[in-house]
């Protein structure tokens, strides 16, 4: 997973994170004007506490042993792979009783672990297009889809959330409505997962309906072979999206890297686009410059009326967000 979903705090993104200001009622603002400590959940009364933290608006996760180390929200700054194991790259390394609570905090949200769906529409006609797969948990400590994944993150076992995902997302394939696409979000650094090109993998029969989504959370420099790996998924069947294009980790370099056949504008450039004259000259432009290069642009995040109708003036081909429907169990329809 964004793929998989990432918590941060950025605006207007539901499920990758809370803004500071949408922090629970647990959180305290210090004098500093800082918030800091958000949550503290025990697993048990012996075992340690996942913290989240919020930082100036900046998610911060450690076990409670843990000295707290500032996370940005470019989360390839801690997942720079040191070992590429079966289980993915480890980044900082929990130890003892930390490494136990966190393993068995994931283990459980892992068990819960369910898809959502979200539609994704043609501009031109409102037309289903295809669906984004999205992903939720029920756990109570990791709740949301990027405090799961910078646990899994923390423990090197993004491979292990990654193929979850892949095997959920792909199990009502056989009900969604033909031809529609699947969009699966993938985490840059399960390019170097050798199951995501298996011939047994659960997406790669239908590879030639799956559009994955890479955001460069981890930095794309830091995987070997990007090229050939990228070709080897285009060989299977598979398309490829930039997700989150304009976020600050997914930039014009990861078009040149990826040659996708879709990008999806970040949900900050989408909000209040219609407000915005700067939003409006920066998705113009962008539109303009991708279909002179034959990709497709997805707008995602649409709330409001006025948001679509800018985007849609705008030249964006695919639109994706709660004015059109809501992610939920399979499938959800759009609203007309
Ligand atoms: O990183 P990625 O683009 O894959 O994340 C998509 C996230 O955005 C999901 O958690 C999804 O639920 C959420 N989302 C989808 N549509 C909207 C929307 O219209 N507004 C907001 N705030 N979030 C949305
Ligand atoms: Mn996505």
């Amino acid at each position: 997973m964004s793929r998989q979903e990432r918590a941060r705090p950025k605006n207007g993104s539901e499920g990758k994170g809370l803004l500071a200001s949408e922090a629970p009622a647990t959180s305290k603002v210090h004098d500093s004007g800082v918030r800091k400590v958000l949550d503290r959940r025990a697993l048990e009364d012996d075992a340690p506490c996942l913290v989240v933290e919020y930082v100036a608006g900046e998610r911060v996760l450690r076990t409670e042993s843990e000295r707290p180390a500032r996370r940005t929200a470019k989360m390839g700054s801690v997942a720079r792979p040191e070992r590429h194991s079966n289980r993915g790259p480890r980044t900082r390394r929990p130890e003892g009783k930390d490494l136990e609570g966190l393993e068995a905090i994931l283990d459980r949200a892992l068990s819960s672990l369910w898809m959502a769906y979200q539609p994704i529409v043609r501009a031109a006609t409102g037309s289903l297009f295809g669906y984004e797969a999205l992903l939720r948990s029920e756990d109570p400590v990791l709740p949301d889809p990027g405090a799961f994944l910078d646990a899994a993150e923390r423990l090197g076992r993004v491979y292990d959330v990654g193929r979850a995902v892949r095997r959920k997302a792909s199990e009502p394939m056989n009900r969604v409505p033909h031809p529609a696409l699947l969009f699966v979000n993938l985490h840059a650094v399960e390019l170097m997962d050798e199951t995501l090109t298996s011939p047994s993998a659960p997406l790669t029969a239908i590879a030639s309906r799956v559009v994955l989504e890479i955001t460069e959370r981890a930095s794309l420099e830091s995987i070997d072979d990007v090229p050939s790996r990228v070709a080897r998924l285009r060989e299977l069947g598979f398309r490829i999206a930039i997700d989150d294009l304009g976020a600050g980790y997914s930039g014009l370099t990861s078009v040149a890297r990826l040659e996708p056949e879709f990008v999806k504008l970040d949900m900050s450039l989408v909000r209040d686009v219609h407000k915005s004259p700067v939003k409006r000259k920066l998705v113009r432009s962008m539109t303009a410059l991708f279909k002179d290069m034959g990709v497709t642009v997805v707008a995602e995040g649409i709330e409001v009326v006025e948001e679509r109708d800018t985007l849609v003036e705008l030249g964006c081909d695919l639109l994706q967000g709660y004015l059109l429907a809501r992610p939920g169990r399979p499938f959800p329809e759009v609203r007309k």
